[in-house]
């Protein structure tokens, strides 16, 4: 699925991070190839254009944020404008009662249909077909048939002519079915008969949604369709379909999305279970091939954690529970280093090496050392005592010397920061950026 735009963005990605340095020019290069493969899937050239644009003002004008690296930087600004570009956010159809289908011929709208109604049954609800396309012929038999399928109930009427009628029916027939789903009948293009008949069938039927199917081989044209359809009858979401077999799904979901319709459901083949709900962000990552970018989310999250001890430590408290934090985290990224790195000026500074050194053993004491403390000694790590070293030795089960080896590092960190803290030249309004930056309000 989706062969060519996943396999570009997936070369892209692993050349990206199995790089060698990132500079200005291989993520200029980089941009140029991310074009390219936009382009061959059909993304309208002003949105690949303005999407290109958009990722190397974050990357070259913006600060890269804590806990993330260049590299790390640069696949997450990829990452969050191609999730923007393809919709953003998911969304669901729950209360939806009343949905009427429109588009154009052999888009896959009656198809879709089922896939709908299995769709809605698997949720635990009570879905209903019915058959408003007395146009084609054949129509309501293809729908029965795919009702038998899923095992939901359809109402056709065979004889009918017109389907305003049969529409009153099924919604006296259906009112008690938690949701009922109309097939409306397929025209060449957007005329006038397609638009009488889709106007007349929405007055009657009053639906909580209108869903417009677009077959994804129609790419970036899908743009016109979709506004075409929304002012004729307001359409509320958009189900992309035949998503397998084409090199320009990536086209027609940017342009769905441009207009301000959300896509809701893609298809993915001929059979009914050949249907999933649309989530952007889910979508991208498969495009990216990535399990690298979860990682790489998941990192993002955790440096939110350590929002509050960096505030401690801003305001010059800094206590044994901060420490053993810094210091587990030095494992992952380092944020002491960070925060250095973040402080004008400061962006060489060197912290004791065996500090910042990944030491797994060491970490493991320090965490049994302190966990033997009392609160009150974590906190104030000033007040222990000789005495008190003594006990939370045996309590622990370490030597003193550890004990004490832990409270020097410790020391060695507070006098440190709080050297960083009154730095000549670290103006007011740069520390607030700072501590902004990790989202405290200043
Ligand atoms: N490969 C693939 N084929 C699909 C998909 N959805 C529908 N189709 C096929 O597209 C063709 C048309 O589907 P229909 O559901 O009949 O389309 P329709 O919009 O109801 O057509 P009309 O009622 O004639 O306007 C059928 O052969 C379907 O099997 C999909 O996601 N992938
Ligand atoms: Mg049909």
């Amino acid at each position: 699925m989706f062969d060519n735009l996943s396999k570009g963005l997936g070369n892209l990605i692993r050349k990206i991070s199995t790089g060698t340095a990132l500079d200005k020019k291989a993520i200029e290069e980089t941009l140029v190839d991310l074009k390219k493969i936009l382009l061959e899937s059909d993304v309208d050239i002003q949105l690949t254009d303005k999407l290109i644009n958009d990722i190397k003002r974050k990357c070259f004008d913006e600060k890269i944020p804590s806990g993330l690296t260049l590299k790390e930087h640069v696949l997450k600004v990829i990452y969050d404008e191609l999730v923007k570009l393809l919709g953003e956010k998911s969304h669901d159809m729950s209360g939806k009662k009343r949905i009427m289908s429109v588009g154009l011929f052999g888009s896959g709208k009656t198809t879709t249909i089922g896939k709908l109604g299995r769709y809605f049954l698997k949720q635990g609800l009570k879905p209903a077909l019915v058959g408003l396309d007395y146009h084609r012929p054949a129509a309501p038999q293809q729908l029965q048939q795919i009702g038998k399928q899923i095992g939901v109930s359809v109402y056709v009427d065979l004889k009918a002519t017109e389907p305003y009628s049969v529409a009153k029916t099924a919604l006296e027939k259906y009112k008690d079915y938690d949701v009922i789903i109309f097939d409306t009948a397929g025209r060449n293009a957007l005329d006038k008969e397609l638009a009488d008949e889709l106007k007349k069938l929405s007055e009657i039927i009053n639906p909580d949604e209108v869903l417009l199917v677009i077959p994804a081989d129609l790419g970036k044209i899908a743009k016109t369709q979709a506004e075409e359809f929304h002012k004729l009858v307001g359409v509320n979401g958009v189900i992309i379909t035949k998503m397998d077999g084409t090199a320009k799904a990536g086209g027609a979901i940017a342009a769905a999305s441009v207009t301000g319709a959300k896509v809701k459901f893609i298809g993915t083949g001929e059979k009914l279970e050949n249907f999933e709900l649309y989530n952007p962000e889910r979508f991208v990552s498969r495009l990216l091939g990535l399990g690298d970018m979860e990682t790489l989310l998941e990192k993002l999250k955790e440096s939110d954690i350590k929002k509050e001890s960096v505030e401690r430590i801003v305001e010059g408290k800094f206590t044994l529970q901060d420490f053993i934090e810094q210091i587990e985290s030095l494992d992952k990224m380092g944020p002491l280093q960070q925060v250095v790195g973040m402080i004008p000026g400061m962006g060489m500074a060197k912290i004791p090496e065996d500090l910042l050194k990944k030491q797994e053993e060491k970490m493991k004491a320090y965490k049994i050392i302190i966990r033997s403390m009392t609160k009150n000694e974590r906190e104030n790590p000033d007040s222990i005592t000789q005495d008190r070293i003594k006990r939370i030795s045996k309590g622990s089960g370490r030597t003193e010397n550890e004990v004490r080896e832990l409270l020097n590092q410790y020391n060695q960190t507070k006098k440190m920061m709080k050297q960083l803290g009154g730095m000549k030249g670290l103006q007011r309004g740069e520390f607030k950026k700072l501590a902004q930056q990790f989202g405290m309000k200043i």
